[in-house]
């Protein structure tokens, strides 16, 4: 049975209407990938990063977060790819994208109770919760999972966040997606400044500038501090290389709603740190309260500040 009946096709159509570039449908169960989840926490690729091992088990089936649902519609939301490189990871440039997601994927649960019956349960996830995302949106037909980790949509390309929708109605999935299309192609791979990629798909964390500058608490080792050059928050890198999103991904997405803050789509890195060294904890607040920057914290920001300023001034004649 694929997801052809007429409720899942006017689901489908609302949740692009509410805004999102993708949606699909699959059903709950034990993630595909669960084993390779299992064997990168044992590698200690997570680094820091203790919540994914605690919440381990639950990732590893999409039915025990929350007992009773039975199916999920899965979202791509398009975060404007074309725009130019900088010392702030596209995603980060706009406002919180958790917010402007679960507003959506709220609104589309009313819209179900709507069709359905107030009684129908169900939980938004974007990012935090214990979901494989990847492993869920490859299952519901969104893409395949990209040498670089990412999972690629081939009318998309990788510069899109996942949500989903979880519904306690047994609804009919579509199809998974199952084809590769990175081919022999290995731009990615080669292209990452710290060399991140012990094999193709398999990220060690604990290498990633993403991961650095963001998640890591504390001072960053001093063998990444001059390959982390200008990037002040995050790396798109390992996409920016990749054909799906150079060649043939999609123009700008139209939706506004994560449309880049001028001060953050900047090119000048020595600029902004100079003015993250001088925040305080109200200024830092007040800036960043709206921001998924707010994650690294003022400390974190300041820390990025500190590095990417040494390392203009090591290049600067
Ligand atoms: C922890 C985390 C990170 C960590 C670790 C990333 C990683 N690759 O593991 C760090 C901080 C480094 C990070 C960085 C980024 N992240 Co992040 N991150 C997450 C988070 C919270 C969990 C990911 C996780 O479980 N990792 C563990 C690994 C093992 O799982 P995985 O990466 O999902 O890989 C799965 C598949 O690819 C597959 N797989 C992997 N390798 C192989 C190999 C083989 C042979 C096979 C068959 C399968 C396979 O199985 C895995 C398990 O399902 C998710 C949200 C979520 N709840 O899923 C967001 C998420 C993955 N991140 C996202 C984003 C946008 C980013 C950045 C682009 C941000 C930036 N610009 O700085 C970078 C990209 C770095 C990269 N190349 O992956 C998006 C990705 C959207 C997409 N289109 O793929 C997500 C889904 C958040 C969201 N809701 O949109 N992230
Ligand atoms: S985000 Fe940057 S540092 Fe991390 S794997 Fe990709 S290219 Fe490497
Ligand atoms: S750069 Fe090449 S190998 Fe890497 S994800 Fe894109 S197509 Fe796949």
């Amino acid at each position: 049975m694929t997801a052809d009946g007429a409720f899942e096709t006017r689901l489908k159509a609302q949740a692009l209407g509410l805004g999102f570039d993708l949606a699909g449908i699959t059903t709950l169960g034990p993630a595909e990938t669960s084993e390779v989840f299992e064997r990168w926490l044992e590698d200690g690729y997570h680094g820091s990063m203790d919540y994914l091992r605690r919440g381990a088990e639950l990732r590893q089936d999409t039915t025990r977060p929350e007992p009773g649902m039975l199916s999920a519609v899965v979202v791509g939301l398009d975060y404007g790819g074309r725009s130019p490189s900088g010392p702030i990871a596209r995603y980060a440039r706009g406002v919180d994208y958790h917010r402007v997601m679960w507003d959506r994927l709220e609104t589309l649960l009313e819209w179900v109770r709507t069709e359905r019956g107030a009684a129908v349960r169900g939980r938004a996830y974007v990012d935090t919760g214990p979901i494989l995302e990847r492993d869920l949106a490859r299952r519901a037909g969104l893409g395949w999972f990209g040498k670089n980790a990412m999972l690629i949509n081939p009318k998309k390309g990788s510069y899109f966040f996942i949500g989903s929708l979880f519904l306690d109605l047994a609804l009919a999935p579509d199809a998974p997606f199952t084809s590769d299309h990175c081919g022999s192609c290995t731009r990615c791979l080669t292209s990452c400044p710290t060399e991140a990629f012990p094999a193709p798909g398999v990220l060690d964390a604990r290498r990633c500038i993403a991961y650095l500058t963001i998640e890591h608490r504390g001072p960053i080792p001093d063998e990444f501090h001059r390959v982390i050059g200008e990037h002040l928050f995050g790396c798109d890198v390992c996409q920016e290389v990749c054909p799906w999103n150079v060649r043939f991904a999609s123009p700008p997405p139209t939706d506004g709603s994560l449309a880049p803050h001028a001060q953050l789509a900047t090119t000048d890195a020595a600029a902004l740190a100079r003015e993250w060294l001088t925040l305080d904890a109200t200024t830092y607040r007040k800036r960043f309260r709206d921001s998924a920057m707010s994650r690294a914290k003022i400390d974190g920001l300041q820390r990025n500040a500190e590095i990417v300023l040494r390392n203009l001034s090591a290049t600067t004649p």
